[in-house]
C-alpha cells in the first residue's frame, strides 16, 4: 500500500451526519482530530463523539487479536487466524449439513460501509444460502422507510440536502433530539428560525431540541398517530388544506380525510395530553397562517414546509402508521414535491441510509431491491455468477431472527451489532444467543455480544480502512483510511472471503473498491442506484456538494433533490395513508402505573460498545439513570442521584434518578447505552410494528421504587465503567 498522508480527509465513526474530518498524523505524536472545515455539511464542527474518535484505535482499547472458545464451558482465548476461520467454516459447514442451510443466520449493522454490508448480504445468499439475514436498522429505519415508501414509491432518508432546513418556513419535527442526537445539524435550524422561519418540536420530553421551538407538543409517548389525526383534522377544518396540491400531486385524500374526521383537538386532547388549542396552534403554524410565515409566499402553494421525524414517533408498535399519519398533514399543507418541502426522516447510524439499501434487509436485495421481485433476482444472480433460483427467499426481521436463535436457527454470525444491549427485552435475547450452538461475532471490539461468542474477530474500523458510506441525505461519501491497522486486525471483507474459500466458494472480492465496483453493478436499474459512483469519483468529488443517489452513469451529477417533477410511485402521485390512528401502546395499569420512553444522550452512542470506552465520554455521562419530574419523585420519595428500581412486565433495571420537571410527570426516560443493572432494554416490549418490524423501544408500561438498598448495583455499573477507564 502506498504511505499514508500526514493529513487525511475523512468522516466519523459514529452517526449519519458523516461529519466530515481531518486526521493528523504527525511522527511521535498521537493521531490528532480536527474538523474538516471543506466538508458542506459540518463545516468542521464536530461533537464531543467525533471530537474523542480517536481514543477508539487505542490498542488497549480494542480488540487486536482472534479469540476462540474451543467448547461451550471454556473460556475465550487468544487463537490464529487460520485456527479461528478453520473453527468457524467446520461448525457452520456442519451445522448445515445437520439441519439444512437455514439453520445459519446472519446479524449485520447500519455502521457497517457500504462495502461490508453488501458483501454479508451476498455471503448470506450465495455461500451460506440461508434467507435469514437481518440487521440492526431493522431497530432504527425501518417504519420511516417502510411509511416512505408507501407515501413516495421510494425511501431516502432526506430526499432533500440538510441545509435546505435553513431556508424552510415552517418545520415539524417529531421525535428528534437532533441537537444531542447531531448536534452539528442544530446551526440549520438555528439558521431557519434567524431566517423568520418557525419550528415545532413534538417530544414528551422539554429537551434541548425542544428548547429551540416556536411551539413543543409534549404528548404521552405512542399516541402520535392521534396527534398528527388531530393536526389534519384542524387543517381541514379551518380550510387550511391545499386543494390544489392534493389534486394534482396525490391519491387516497378522501379515506385519510375521514380517519382525521375522527380526531377533533378536545379529543386529541384526552388521548395524548395535548391541550387542543396547541393542537389548533400548531396546525395553523403549519399551514403557514401565524404572523410571519405568509408574507413569505413565493409560489402557488403558499409557505414551505418540511415535516421530519426520528426515532421518537418510529420506534413505535404502530410507527409506520404514525410516520404516515404525519405524512398525511405534509401532503394536505401542500407540503411535498417542491422546494424546501417535504418529509424526510433523519437517519440514525453512519451509513444507516446506505445499509438498508445494498441487501442486509432480509427481504431485499442490492439497489433497493425486492428479493422477491424475479426481475431483480435475475439481474443480481448475474452479477453474482449464480442461478437466479439459488438464491433464497425473504428471510425474518430481526426481532424475529433473534427470537427463533437456539430453536431453527442454531448458529449466527453477528457483524456491527450489540444485540445483547440494544434489543428490545434484552435479557430473553441473550438467552437466545446462549442457547445457539455456534455464534460468531466480528467487531472491533470485546462487545456485550461478543463476550458470548465461540469465535470472536477482531476487525478493521473506519481510520484503519477504505470503505463508503451514504449519509442521512442520500450523499454517498468515501471515508478514507488514515492509519495502518494493528498488525493481526483484519477487515471484515477478509473475514467473509476466508469463510466463503473454507466453505467452498473462493473468489469473494476483499479490495473495498472492487466490492464497490460490484455493488454498483449490481445496483444498476434499482431504486437506489450507485452504478454512476466508483471509488475514484467519490475521492475526487468529496470536497463539493458530493454526489446523491440516484446516480446511474459516470457522469450523472447525482440527484440532491427527489420529488420535484414525481413522487417515486408507479404514477408519479403521492400516497394519503389512510392509518387507523388509536394509540397501539402498552397502557398503564395499577400495577405498572408509568410509562417508560428510551433514548439517548450527547455523550454515549448506542450499546455503548464504542463510547463506555473513550475516557472523556465516561466522565461526561458515566452510567444509566432514569429521568423522572419532581412531582413522581416526590410520590416515590428519591431524591436526586438515589437509586431507582424500574420494572415491566419483562424485567427490571437500576438506575440514578435525574429529577427534572422537563419530562411528563405520567412518563419516566431511560438512555439504553449501558449493560448490566442498568440495562434500558430489560424493561422494552418485544412487540414489533406489524408493518415494517420495528420493536416498541419508545412505550412501556413500568412501575418504579425507591432501591435505596440496591444503590450497590447503580455502584456497580459506574464501576464496570471505571474497569474500562483504569484498563487505558
Ligand atoms: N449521542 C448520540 N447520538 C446519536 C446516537 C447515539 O446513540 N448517541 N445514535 C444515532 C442513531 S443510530 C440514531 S437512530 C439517532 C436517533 O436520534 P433521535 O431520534 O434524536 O434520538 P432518541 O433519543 O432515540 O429519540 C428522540 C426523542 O424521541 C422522544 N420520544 C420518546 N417517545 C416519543 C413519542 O412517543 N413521540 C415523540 N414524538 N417523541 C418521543 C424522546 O424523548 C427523545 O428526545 O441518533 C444518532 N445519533
Ligand atoms: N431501548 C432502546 N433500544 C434501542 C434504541 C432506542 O432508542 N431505545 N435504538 C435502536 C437503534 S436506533 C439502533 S441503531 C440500535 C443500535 O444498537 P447496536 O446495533 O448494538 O449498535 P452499536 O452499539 O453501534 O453496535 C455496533 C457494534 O459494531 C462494532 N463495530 C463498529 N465498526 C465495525 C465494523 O466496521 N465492523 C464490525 N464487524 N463491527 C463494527 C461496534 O464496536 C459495536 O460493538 O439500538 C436500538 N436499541
Ligand atoms: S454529529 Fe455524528 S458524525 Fe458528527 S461528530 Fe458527532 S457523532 Fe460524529
Ligand atoms: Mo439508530
Amino acid at each position: 500500500m502506498d504511505a499514508l498522508p500526514a493529513v487525511t480527509r475523512t468522516h466519523c465513526p459514529y452517526c449519519a451526519l458523516q461529519c466530515g474530518m481531518e486526521l493528523h498524523a504527525e511522527t511521535g505524536t498521537p493521531l490528532r482530530v480536527a474538523g474538516w472545515n471543506g466538508f458542506g455539511v459540518n463545516r468542521g464542527a464536530l461533537c464531543q463523539k467525533g471530537a474523542t474518535s480517536t481514543e477508539l484505535l487505542n490498542p488497549a482499547v480494542r480488540l487486536t487479536t482472534p479469540l476462540l472458545r474451543s467448547h461451550r464451558s471454556a473460556e475465550l482465548e487468544p487463537a490464529t487466524w487460520d485456527e479461528a476461520l478453520d473453527f468457524t467454516a467446520d461448525r457452520l459447514s456442519a451445522i448445515g449439513a445437520g439441519h439444512g442451510r437455514d439453520a445459519v443466520g446472519v446479524f449485520g449493522g447500519g455502521g457497517l460501509t457500504h462495502e461490508k454490508a453488501y458483501s454479508l448480504g451476498k455471503f448470506a445468499r450465495v455461500v451460506l444460502q440461508t434467507p435469514h439475514i437481518d440487521y440492526n436498522g431493522r431497530f432504527c429505519m425501518s417504519a420511516a422507510a417502510a411509511a416512505s415508501q408507501r407515501a413516495f414509491g421510494v425511501d431516502r432518508g432526506l430526499p432533500f440536502p440538510l441545509a435546505d432546513v435553513a431556508h424552510t418556513d415552517v418545520i415539524l419535527l417529531v421525535g428528534s433530539n437532533l441537537a444531542d442526537t447531531m448536534p452539528p445539524a442544530l446551526r440549520y435550524f438555528t439558521a431557519q428560525r434567524e431566517n423568520g422561519g418557525r419550528l415545532i418540536v413534538v417530544d414528551p420530553r422539554r429537551t434541548r431540541t425542544a428548547e429551540q421551538a416556536d411551539l413543543h407538543l409534549q404528548p404521552v409517548p405512542g399516541t402520535d398517530a392521534a396527534l398528527a389525526a388531530g393536526l389534519l383534522h384542524v387543517l381541514i377544518a379551518e380550510h387550511l388544506i391545499d386543494e390544489a396540491f392534493i389534486a394534482a400531486r396525490t391519491t387516497g385524500f378522501q379515506e385519510a380525510r375521514a380517519e382525521a374526521q375522527r380526531w377533533w383537538p378536545e379529543r386529541v386532547e384526552a388521548v395524548c395530553g395535548v391541550p387542543a388549542g396547541e393542537v389548533r396552534a400548531a396546525a395553523r403554524m403549519f399551514a403557514g397562517v401565524s404572523a410571519g410565515a405568509e408574507d413569505k409566499a413565493e409560489n402557488p402553494y403558499g409557505t414551505s414546509g418540511m415535516v421530519l421525524t426520528a426515532r421518537g414517533t418510529e420506534q413505535q408498535a404502530d410507527g409506520a402508521d404514525a410516520v404516515n399519519a404525519w405524512i398525511n398533514v405534509a401532503l394536505a399543507a401542500g407540503k411535498a414535491g417542491r422546494p424546501y418541502c417535504g418529509y424526510g426522516a433523519i437517519t440514525g447510524q453512519g451509513n444507516g441510509q446506505g445499509g438498508r439499501e445494498h441487501g442486509q434487509k432480509a427481504d431485499q436485495l442490492p439497489g433497493y431491491r425486492k428479493i422477491t421481485d424475479p426481475a431483480a433476482r435475475e439481474h443480481v444472480a448475474a452479477v453474482w455468477g449464480v442461478p437466479a433460483d439459488s438464491l433464497p427467499g425473504p428471510g425474518r426481521p430481526a426481532v424475529e431472527l433473534l427470537a427463533s436463535c437456539g430453536t431453527d436457527i442454531r448458529a449466527l454470525l453477528v457483524a456491527g451489532s450489540n444485540p445483547v444491549v440494544s434489543a428490545p427485552d434484552a435479557e430473553f435475547v441473550t438467552s437466545r444467543l446462549r442457547a445457539l450452538e455456534f455464534l460468531a461475532v466480528c467487531d472491533v471490539v470485546l462487545s456485550e455480544t461478543a463476550a458470548l461468542a465461540d469465535v470472536v474477530f477482531p476487525v478493521t474500523q473506519w481510520a484503519e480502512e477504505t470503505g463508503t458510506v451514504t449519509n442521512l441525505e442520500g450523499r454517498v461519501l468515501l471515508r478514507r483510511q488514515a492509519v495502518a491497522p494493528p498488525e493481526a486486525v483484519r477487515s471484515d471483507l477478509d473475514v467473509l472471503g476466508a469463510l466463503a474459500s473454507r466453505l467452498g466458494r473462493p473468489g469473494f472480492l476483499t479490495s473495498p473498491a472492487e466490492v464497490f465496483s460490484e455493488l454498483a453493478q449490481a445496483s444498476a436499474g434499482g431504486v437506489a442506484d450507485y452504478s454512476g459512483l466508483s471509488h475514484e469519483r467519490l475521492d475526487a468529488t468529496s470536497e463539493g456538494p458530493g454526489l446523491h443517489w440516484p446516480c446511474p452513469t459516470p457522469d450523472h451529477p447525482g440527484t440532491p433533490r427527489m420529488f420535484l417533477d414525481a413522487f417515486g410511485t408507479p404514477d408519479g402521485l403521492a400516497r394519503f395513508v389512510a392509518v387507523a390512528c388509536e394509540p397501539a401502546i402498552e397502557e398503564p395499569c395499577a400495577e405498572y402505573p408509568y410509562r417508560l420512553t428510551t433514548g439517548r444522550v450527547l455523550a454515549q452512542y448506542q450499546s455503548g460498545a464504542q463510547t463506555r470506552r473513550v475516557r472523556a465520554l465516561n466522565a461526561a455521562e458515566p452510567g444509566p439513570f432514569v429521568q423522572l419530574h419532581p412531582d413522581l419523585a416526590a410520590v416515590l420519595a428519591v431524591a436526586e442521584g438515589d437509586a431507582v428500581r424500574v420494572t415491566s412486565r419483562r424485567g427490571s433495571a437500576v438506575a440514578a434518578a435525574r429529577i427534572s420537571d422537563l419530562i411528563r410527570p405520567d412518563t419516566v426516560f431511560m438512555p439504553f447505552h449501558w449493560a448490566g443493572a442498568g440495562r434500558a432494554n430489560s424493561l422494552t416490549r418485544r412487540t414489533t410494528d406489524p408493518v415494517s418490524g420495528m420493536p416498541a423501544f419508545k412505550t412501556a408500561a413500568v412501575r418504579l421504587e425507591a432501591a435505596l438498598v440496591e444503590t450497590a448495583q447503580v455502584e456497580t455499573a459506574r464501576a464496570e465503567t471505571a474497569r474500562v477507564e483504569a484498563a487505558q
